[in-house]
C-alpha cells in the first residue's frame, strides 16, 4: 500500500478469480471522480441500459433512490444525499439486482460513492449469474447458479472514511445475465453507515467508445505542522487557490500557535486531540454557512472567505478548530448512554475561546450592561460566550476546561454550573443579566 503524492490511495486487493483484478482508490482533495487508475464514471456504459433493483433491504427516502447508481451523474459536494443511493439509516444495507437482459461479455465494473465521513468507504460482496432468473434473496446467492466475482472493502484503518472512493473490477470478468451487489454498511456505532454510491459503471466487452464525465482539477494541498511536528495541518484550496497567500502569510501562523492552545485549554483524561486537521475551501456550502467542522475536517465555504480575510475570516477558523479539538461526535463512544450537548454550550465554548481568547481587542462579543439585560443567557454563540468569559471572570476560571470535559464525555447537565461555582445556571443567568 502506498499514498501516492497527489493524495490518491491505491491498493490492489486479492481476488477470487486469478483473471479479475480488483483496484480501489479513496480521494480525498481536490475536485471532482478524478483517481489515478480508475476511471472517471462513463455516461454510456452498459450499465445505463440494465434494469436495476433493489431485492432486499430499504431505500434511504433522503436518497436519489436506485436511479442514482446508473444515471451517469455524480454528486459535486460530500454530502449531497439526493445525488446518490444509499440504504435506509441504522439498516444492514441489502441487495441491489442488475439485469443486464442478456448474456454480456464484461470488461469493467466501477463502484463509485463520495461522503466526507462514515458514508465515504464501500463495503459489499459482488455476485454474478450465467442464469436469467432473478434471486429472491441472500440465500439463493448462495446457490450453484451464482458465483462470488469479489469481496470489496475501501476502508482503511489509517486515513479517514471521508473522500471519494471507487473500486473496480477488470480483466476477464466473464460473461454475465445478472448481477448483485450486497452492500453493506461501513461501521455501526452510529446509524450513519450506508455508504453514499453515486454510480456504478458496467462496461462490456467491444462496446461503444465511452463518454466520461469531466474529470475535477487536480488537487492544490498547502501543508504545514507545529514544531515539534505533533500537530500537522492540510489546506486544500483546489476550489479556492486565490487564498493561497492568505494562508500562508496569515491563517497558518495563528492556526499553529492557536489549535496548541485550545487543546491545552481543554483536556481530558487520556483525551488525545486530533493531531491532523484538514481544512478544505469549497464552492458549494449551503445556506451561506461560514464554515463547519466534521471530526478532524473543516469545510470552510470559500465565497464568504472573500470579502473577511481582514476582518473575520481567521476567527470563525479558530471557533471551527474549537469544535475539532471538543470532539464532542466522540460522546457515543466514550459513555454507553451519552447525553447530547445543548447547542448554546458548544457554541458559546467556541466563541469564548474565539472572541475572549483569541481576538478579544475585536470585542466581537463585548456588550452594554443595557444590552445584556435584554439578552439570554443560552442565546448561543456570541451571547452565550460574554455568559461564559462572566463566569469565568467572576465564579470559576476553569469553567470552559470544566464544561467541556463533561460535554465531551456525554455527561452535560445543567446541574454542572451549581458544582462548578456554587450557584445554579439560574442564579448565574440572573446575576449576569444584572452584570453583578
Ligand atoms: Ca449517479
Ligand atoms: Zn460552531
Amino acid at each position: 500500500m502506498k499514498i501516492k503524492a497527489t493524495f490518491t490511495l491505491s491498493l490492489l486487493t486479492s481476488t477470487l478469480f486469478a483473471e479479475i483484478k480488483t483496484t480501489t482508490e479513496q480521494q480525498v482533495f481536490g475536485s471532482g471522480f478524478a483517481f489515478e487508475n480508475i476511471p472517471a464514471p462513463a455516461t454510456n456504459d452498459f450499465g445505463t441500459k440494465a434494469k436495476w433493483q433493489i431485492i432486499s433491504g430499504k431505500t434511504d427516502q433522503n436518497g436519489g433512490g436506485i436511479a442514482a447508481l446508473h444515471d451517469g451523474k455524480v454528486p459535486s459536494g460530500d454530502d449531497e444525499p439526493r445525488k446518490n443511493f444509499f440504504f435506509t439509516a441504522g439498516s444492514d444495507g441489502g441487495l441491489v439486482h442488475v439485469d443486464l437482459k442478456k448474456a454480456v461479455d464484461l470488461k469493467r465494473i466501477t463502484t463509485y460513492s463520495r461522503h466526507f465521513q462514515n458514508r465515504g468507504p464501500q463495503v459489499y460482496d459482488l455476485y454474478a449469474s450465467r442464469s436469467a432468473k432473478p434471486p429472491r434473496n441472500a440465500a439463493d446467492l448462495k446457490t450453484k447458479d451464482w458465483i462470488k466475482l469479489a469481496s470489496i472493502d475501501t476502508r482503511n484503518a489509517n486515513r479517514s472514511m471521508g473522500g471519494r472512493h471507487a473500486a473496480c473490477l477488470t480483466g476477464k470478468i466473464g460473461r454475465f445475465h445478472q448481477l448483485v451487489f450486497n452492500l453493506k454498511p461501513t461501521e455501526k456505532k452510529t446509524p450513519f453507515g450506508l455508504t453514499f454510491f453515486s454510480e456504478i459503471d458496467i462496461v462490456e466487452v467491444n462496446g461503444p467508445a465511452l463518454n466520461y464525465l469531466p474529470v475535477g482539477n487536480p488537487p492544490k494541498i498547502i501543508r504545514f505542522a507545529t514544531k515539534d511536528k505533533k500537530y500537522s495541518f492540510i489546506v486544500d484550496t483546489t476550489e479556492a487557490p486565490q487564498y493561497e497567500k492568505w494562508i500562508k502569510d496569515d491563517l497558518s501562523p495563528v492556526v499553529l500557535e492557536w489549535y496548541p492552545k485550545i487543546v491545552d485549554l481543554l483536556p481530558s483524561k487520556g483525551y488525545e486531540a486530533p493531531t491532523k486537521v484538514t481544512l478544505q475551501f469549497k464552492n458549494n456550502v449551503p445556506d451561506g454557512i461560514p464554515a463547519y467542522a466534521t471530526g478532524s475536517f473543516v469545510t470552510m465555504n470559500a465565497p464568504w472567505f472573500k470579502n473577511e480575510l481582514k476582518k473575520e475570516a481567521k476567527g470563525c477558523v479558530v471557533h471551527e478548530l474549537v469544535h475539532v479539538v471538543q470532539n464532542y461526535w466522540l460522546a457515543p463512544r466514550l459513555n454507553p448512554n451519552p447525553r447530547q450537548t445543548p447547542s448554546w454550550v458548544t457554541e458559546g465554548l467556541a466563541d469564548y475561546i474565539r472572541w475572549f481568547l483569541y481576538e478579544p481587542e475585536s470585542k466581537g462579543a463585548h456588550y452594554s450592561p443595557a444590552q445584556i439585560r435584554q439578552m439570554k443567557h443560552d442565546a448561543s454563540y456570541r451571547i452565550s460566550a460574554n455568559f461564559i468569559d462572566w463566569v469565568s471572570r467572576n465564579h470559576q476560571k476553569e469553567i470552559a476546561t470544566l464544561i467541556n470535559n463533561d460535554a465531551r464525555h456525554g455527561r452535560y447537565e445543567e446541574n454542572l454550573w451549581e458544582k462548578h461555582t456554587g450557584s445554579s445556571i439560574d442564579e448565574l443567568a440572573r446575576a449576569w443579566k444584572a452584570q453583578q
